[in-house]
């Protein structure tokens, strides 16, 4: 391995089968992982107080360059002090690097070698993002953790189609790695791509680990593949990647994937699925999953999960939370993304707590046995 950045540190402290028990060290603070980041988009994590999200568990956040270069600019950021004191978030923050957000938000968009060319979702003004901009922007932003520009190849994808995408994600990595100004506590992060083709995300990850990262996100995934092959391309690409840096699995997702990908080697995730659906009524729960708005839960007095300690949980019914959702109060949506979270938050230190007491298999089987037991 050649030219890797030292700016942040990774302890594996203990592995079990393949799942991997690590802390993360960064200038703001530790992480430990398996970890889940909440999405903090446009500096916030939306209907949720940065005091909630701490209370939770959370000890890491993600941000966005393509939100936050739009509004209020990372200028703007930079200005006022970075991204944790803006948004009061003194944790670790980690940053997506807008390719993947480019794609799906924008309009008008236009790729070729040097970068990325679209209009802003938000007013039709015309923006430019090339890798070495995109770090700039994630310096401005104070990121902990920043992310190569890659482009997502879309699903599914011929192989010829997802190797010339790959190969040009893999050129962005090492014009964000020149870009990036190493300083301890920070670091960059490189991202695998090469859809479900084996040959494809080999080539791709040693690419990537000749270049030198701090840590090696694997991209492309959730992308309409389905769980299963989502867990082949961890399957053959995990054993892979180097073993002393952590691995950050971009976008995943629900509890089931979690637990499926933590059992394959991951270290790292985000996905939108617990503060999105909570806004819109539906809770994830040990037993599955519930939407609030459900008639059933009208008169029910009992807590949406009996085991959970989050303030929905511990001081209000469903047929409470089935009321401020029917009658549009905001309060719904904030107390279902805060059990949400604190629901996924419980679920990676149960991971944890199972692979330091080497029964990471007992524990996430029985974990996915009551999934499927669903809510009754
Ligand atoms: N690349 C980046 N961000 C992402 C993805 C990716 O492939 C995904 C894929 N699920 C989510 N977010 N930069
Ligand atoms: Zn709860």
């Amino acid at each position: 391995m050649t030219g890797t950045t030292t700016g942040i540190g990774f302890d594996l402290l203990k592995t079990d089968g393949r799942a991997r028990r690590g802390q993360v060290k960064t200038a703001h603070g530790v992480i430990n992982t398996p970890a889940f980041m909440p999405v903090g988009t446009a500096a916030t994590v939306k209907a949720m107080t940065t005091d909630a999200v701490k209370s939770t568990g959370a000890e890491i956040l993600l941000g966005n360059t393509y939100h936050l270069m739009l509004r209020p600019t990372a200028e703007r950021v930079a200005q006022l002090g970075g991204l944790h004191r803006f948004m009061n978030w003194d944790k670790p923050i980690l940053t997506d690097s807008g390719g993947f957000q480019v794609m799906s938000l924008s309009d008008l968009r236009t790729m070729t070698e040097e970068g990325v060319t679209f209009k802003s979702h938000l007013d039709g003004s015309k923006h430019h993002l090339t890798p070495e901009r995109s770090i700039q922007i994630q310096h401005m932003l104070d990121s902990n953790i920043t992310m190569c520009l890659d482009e997502c190849t879309p699903f599914p994808a011929t192989e010829a189609q997802a190797a010339s995408s790959m190969r040009l994600s893999m050129r962005w990595a090492k014009r964000s790695k020149d870009a990036f100004v190493e300083r301890p506590g920070y670091g960059l992060f490189g991202i695998v791509q090469g859809s479900v083709y084996p040959d494809l995300r080999a080539e791709s990850v040693a690419a990537l680990t000749d270049i030198g990262f701090d840590g090696y996100a694997i991209g492309g995934l959730a992308v309409g593949e389905g769980q299963e092959t989502m867990f082949t391309v961890l399957d053959f690409t995990e054993p892979l990647m180097v073993k002393d840096r952590p691995r950050y699995l971009m976008g995943v997702g629900r509890p089931s994937d979690l637990i499926g990908a933590v059992r394959r080697g991951v270290d790292m995730f985000d996905c939108v699925m617990p503060t999105r659906s909570g806004r819109t009524g539906q809770a994830f729960v040990r037993r599955g999953t519930i939407n609030i708005r459900n008639a059933r839960h009208a008169h029910d007095d009992r807590p949406l999960d009996a085991e959970c300690g989050c303030p929905a949980c511990q001081n209000h019914s469903r047929a409470y939370l089935h009321h401020l959702f029917k009658a549009g109060e905001m309060l719904g949506p904030m107390l279902l993304t805060w059990h949400n979270l604190h629901y996924y938050q419980d679920v990676m230190a149960t991971l944890r707590q199972a692979i330091e007491d080497g029964r990471f298999e007992e524990v996430a089987s029985a974990m996915e046995a009551r999934l499927n037991e669903g809510d009754v």
